[in-house]
């Protein structure tokens, strides 16, 4: 069966669903649809008007990252959730709770100043605190294999390097070792490069540039200028 995952250029969750199906090794292409200009063939496709969905060669449509990641994995042979019960819910609980921190991403753009940008990078360091504790020294969160967690968790981290890059600071090796060892082994991993528009970051700096946050002001000159309306997403 071949599959389209519908994306946009900048979007976390459509990541985190290429890097599954890349895992799976799934046959799928990417078709990118402008959300700020969205095809009819989309918003009658997509029951929230959001992206990812995916779209099976037979016609049927998935929409919601999890629900489509916990389908790539009933879907494919090669299984990644573990098998003991109690360790494959908390694996799922965790792709939730990195799916709800992806927001801090949100919220780091837009804060208008520095004191209001600590705020969010304190917030988000007690939520780091969490799933730092939870990890257990592996090459990757809970272990030494690349799975589920990982997919979910890449596209954020990938960013996170993005901001630390003019804000450094966000992710510290004092405070959050495994997750800066998890981080620096998922940039380097292939499926994780391969899931991204190719001009992410160049893309990831202009949307900062057009929020106007504390951020914005950190950017080169080339990622300020725009006056264009920056998306929510
Ligand atoms: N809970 C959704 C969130 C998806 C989401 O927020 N997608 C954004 C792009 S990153 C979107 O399509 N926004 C369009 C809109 O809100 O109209 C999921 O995980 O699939």
């Amino acid at each position: 069966m071949k599959f389209k995952l519908v994306s946009f250029n900048l979007c976390p969750f459509v990541q985190q669903v290429s890097i599954a199906l890349s895992l799976k090794h799934l046959d799928f292409e990417t078709e990118f649809v402008d959300l700020a200009n969205p095809p009819a063939w989309f918003l009658e496709a997509s029951p929230l008007k959001k992206v990812p969905i995916l779209i099976a060669d037979s016609g049927q449509v998935l929409f919601e990252s999890i629900a489509i990641i916990e389908f790539i994995e009933d879907f494919a042979e090669q299984k990644s959730y573990p098998t003991d019960l109690f360790e494959r819910s908390r694996e799922r609980a965790w792709i939730q709770f990195i799916n709800q921190m992806m927001w801090s991403l949100f919220d780091l753009s837009v804060k208008g100043s520095k004191e209001e940008y600590g705020s969010v990078v304190d917030a988000l360091h007690k939520k780091l605190d969490e799933l730092e504790a939870a990890t257990n020294g592996g090459k990757f969160l809970f272990g030494n294999t690349f799975s589920l967690t990982e997919a979910a968790i890449a596209p954020f981290l990938l960013r996170l390097n993005y901001i630390d890059e003019i804000a450094p600071g966000l992710l510290e090796k004092a405070r959050h070792p495994n997750l800066c060892a998890v981080s620096t082994e998922l940039m380097a991993d292939l499926r994780v490069q391969n899931s991204t528009h190719k001009d992410l970051k160049e893309l990831y700096f202009k949307q900062l540039g057009k929020r106007k946050g504390y951020l914005s002001t950190l950017l080169s000159e080339e990622y300020k200028t725009s006056n264009e309306k920056a998306l929510i997403y």
